[in-house]
């Protein structure tokens, strides 16, 4: 997935030149991996750019710096004015990907973060689909992972944290080498807790299931905060349930949701085919208002839209 570069990085309160946004090898958060970051997705909407759930985002930021013991030098507001001015000044009216990172930056090293200078940068360029045109379209083929989801007592999975993704890469890494699209990583307990970089919905009976949260290890996902919300508009029950994974193979449909990812099908678990292969009714129904709904053409969501102009 190439990065496109736009002309500035917002760093510590400034915008700097693609290619000047650079820290030393020596930066902490480099060797420990102990920053925090957000995905975040702006779109076009009829009355300009708008950056989705913006505040969302850089509260779950915000929380994920306090649960590291991160200082951050800037506020909610700051940063919420700072992610709308990158947009802006980048002309990125086509919509974009933002990734803001509080880290750890030069000066310190050894294992006590505490005395460690505390850094800002947010990025933003356009990003295509995360999962292929193909997986949005027609869904995508799912392994349960060999690799296991942390233990919330060892690393704190209610966190963002930048090192907590080699989990991830080597879910992915072994699914991509075995042939399928993504990895589905299993809680310590056995049961499902989230994809690598995403959560996970089964349909059974026209209700969508999703697991509980914090229980699974799973990240509070805004998008399937959002989802849950079209789906209960939409007249349809939305439970937290502990998941097998056989409750994967037998389900009418699943999906995954990440604002990366936005809303794809999963057409195969396991190499078992879920449904029918195809895409569910209530999959395309909850995808097709969640692509409205971003793109300001939903009226009740528009408060998820925070215009950058
Ligand atoms: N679980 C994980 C582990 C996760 O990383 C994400 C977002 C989600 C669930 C869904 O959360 P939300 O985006 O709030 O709906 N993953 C981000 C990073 C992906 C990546 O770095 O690659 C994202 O989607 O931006």
């Amino acid at each position: 997935m190439p990065i496109t570069p736009t002309d500035t990085i917002w760093m510590n309160g400034e915008l700097v030149p693609w290619d000047q946004a650079t820290v030393h090898v020596l930066t902490h958060t480099l060797h420990y991996g102990s920053g925090v970051f957000e995905g975040i997705r702006a779109y076009p909407t009829p009355a300009g750019v708008a950056v989705f759930r913006l505040t969302e985002h850089i509260d779950r930021l915000v929380t994920s710096a306090k649960i590291l013991m991160l200082e951050c030098p800037f506020s909610r507001d700051e940063l919420v004015a700072a992610t709308k001015t990158l947009v802006r000044e980048n002309r990125l009216d086509e919509g974009c990907y933002i990734r803001p990172l509080v880290y750890l930056g030069y000066g310190e090293m050894g294992l006590n973060p505490l005395p460690c200078t505390v850094d800002v940068s947010i990025a933003a360029w356009p990003w295509g689909t995360y999962l292929g045109d193909e997986g949005v379209a027609n869904g995508i083929r799912l392994k349960v992972s060999s690799w296991q989801r942390h233990d919330p007592n060892a690393v704190p999975t209610a966190a963002k944290v930048t090192g907590m993704y080699v989990n991830s890469s080597l879910a992915k890494m072994e699914a991509i080498k075995a042939g399928y699209d993504e990895a589905v990583l299993l809680a310590p307990d056995g049961h499902v807790s989230e994809c690598t970089g995403e959560n996970i919905f089964v349909v059974r009976d026209g209700h969508l299931v999703t697991p509980p949260v914090s229980d699974a290890g799973a990240l509070a996902g805004i998008t399937l905060r959002s989802v849950k919300t079209i789906a209960h508009d939409l007249g349809l029950e939305v439970t937290h349930e502990t998941l097998l994974r056989t409750d994967l193979y037998t389900a009418d449909e699943a999906f995954l949701t990440g604002t990366a990812a936005e809303v794809v099908p999963i057409r195969e678990v396991d190499d078992r085919v879920v449904g029918d292969g195809q895409p569910g009714p209530v999959t395309t129904q909850i995808q097709q208002v969640y692509f409205a709904a971003v793109r300001g053409e939903v009226d009740r969501y528009k408060d998820w839209l925070e215009y950058v102009e």
